[in-house]
């Protein structure tokens, strides 16, 4: 028997092929945490009584894998409305990060918390982020900038999974910005990142992936080589931060390393969405930060399109140029800001955003086999779930077929045959 079988809905499976891979009179059966069947009722092998403890009707809801959000750095202390009203009066990010401020002083507000603070600070991202419909959470440290800190921010990240029911994927992303005491020695900083910081994570099991910020107040392409030479010879995925205020040919380096993704790539040019293309990197758009910064120039989805560039969309919730923690307003603005269209904002949620993840085959479409992440919506169309500016709201979110505990309501009881 299975644990539970959900029938009168309408399934977005999301799985590639048709817009939303819809089934109208659909049924979803979850056995062990994984998703047994997922399809037309009329297919189902028996009649649902004889196939499942529980059987429940959706009257007419839509399913649609639970949302991923695959670019976070929700784990920080503080935040940063000062530089908000700075950059309201005229001042660039960038200057207020070579001046010393911007991402270094969230540094210094993670470093003075400890390890319970910082999550406590950040549990309430988390929480609205699953609020909003996700089951999949990425992580990344860069606030910590040495080998105590960055530590600190990759445990905070995996108690918070562990204690709110959700995945959560952690990115070692030491390459974030160089931390005061290496003013004078940039390569000295490069080297700690790749020969303790990155080898010292990897031993204790904290790290899934590697990252970095390839830009001009960033890090240079050869230094990120650096440390993508060091993960390949660990075996940890490589991802990047690329073209999001310049070109430094940084989504071309992250191609030729295998990248999972290279994400903003509002500066990317044409070679290299080509040689995205050929390694099967993702495109991560990432439409907060665009908007936060009131940038001009969109990431060139046609030539994305063209390519068969795989698009995803995050919400790149941090503190100083994406305060955002839901991800269907993130799918409102690639909508809105960047062109997409619903349903390739929902595949950037779903199913893109496990490949950027490397998750592909476990999580983002309701298949038979993957894990039984999904969320029910009271919706009568699909386009619905990018409308909402501030994000429409599931009405229930299951993971590895659990539902989820939101806040403000009680766990509801599953109708018992
Ligand atoms: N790009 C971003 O948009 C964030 N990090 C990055 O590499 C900004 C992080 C911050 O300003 O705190
Ligand atoms: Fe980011």
């Amino acid at each position: 028997m299975w644990d539970a079988l959900f029938t009168d809905c309408r399934l977005a499976t999301m799985a590639a092929g048709a817009p939303y891979g819809a089934a109208s009179d659909g049924a979803l059966g979850v056995a062990g945490g994984r998703i047994v069947f997922a399809g037309a009722a009329s297919d189902l092998p028996d009649r649902p009584e004889r196939l499942a403890i529980s059987v429940e009707r959706l009257g007419g809801a839509l399913v649609t894998p639970g949302l991923i959000d695959c670019h976070t750095h929700l784990v920080f202390a503080g935040d940063r409305a000062a530089e908000f009203e700075m950059r309201l009066k005229g001042a660039r990010y960038e200057d207020i990060a070579q001046a010393g401020g911007g991402i270094l002083s969230t540094v210094n507000a993670v470093r003075a918390a400890s390890l319970d603070e910082l999550i406590a600070a950040s549990r309430p991202r988390l929480a609205a982020l699953i609020a909003s419909g996700a089951t999949t959470v990425e992580i990344k440290s860069g606030y910590g900038l040495d080998v105590e800190n960055e530590l600190k921010m990759l445990e905070a990240a995996t108690r918070l999974g562990a204690d709110c029911g959700v995945r959560v994927v952690r990115t070692l992303l030491g390459l974030h910005a160089l931390p005061p005491e290496f003013h004078q020695d940039r390569a000295g900083y490069v080297r700690l990142v790749c020969e303790v910081m990155l080898p010292e994570a990897w031993r204790r099991g904290l790290v899934d992936a590697v990252d970095a910020f390839c830009e001009g107040i960033g890090f240079a392409r050869d230094e990120v080589a650096e440390l993508f030479e060091a993960a390949r010879a660990l075996g940890v995925p490589v991802k990047l931060h690329a073209e999001q205020l310049s070109d430094l040919g940084g989504a071309g380096l992250a191609a030729s390393y295998g990248a999972l993704s290279a994400d903003h790539l509002e500066y990317v040019n044409e070679d290299d969405v080509a040689a995205m293309a050929k390694a099967g990197a993702v495109a991560v758009l990432l439409p907060g930060a665009y908007y936060f910064l009131g940038e001009t120039r969109r990431p060139p989805i046609a030539l994305f399109r063209r390519h068969r560039v795989a698009m995803a969309v995050a919400s790149d919730l941090n503190p100083g140029t994406s305060p955002l923690c839901s991800l269907g307003a993130a799918m409102n603005m690639a909508c809105v800001l960047f062109g997409l269209a619903p349903e390739e904002a929902l595949a950037g949620a779903t199913r893109n955003a496990a490949a950027a993840l490397g998750l592909g085959e476990e999580i983002g479409t309701l298949e038979a086999g993957k894990a039984a992440d999904f969320a029910i919506w009271r919706v009568a169309r699909e386009a619905e779930l990018a409308y909402w500016i501030s994000g429409a709201a599931p009405e229930r979110v299951f993971a590895g077929g659990k539902e989820l505990r939101r806040s403000g309501r009680p766990e509801r009881k599953t109708q018992e045959r």
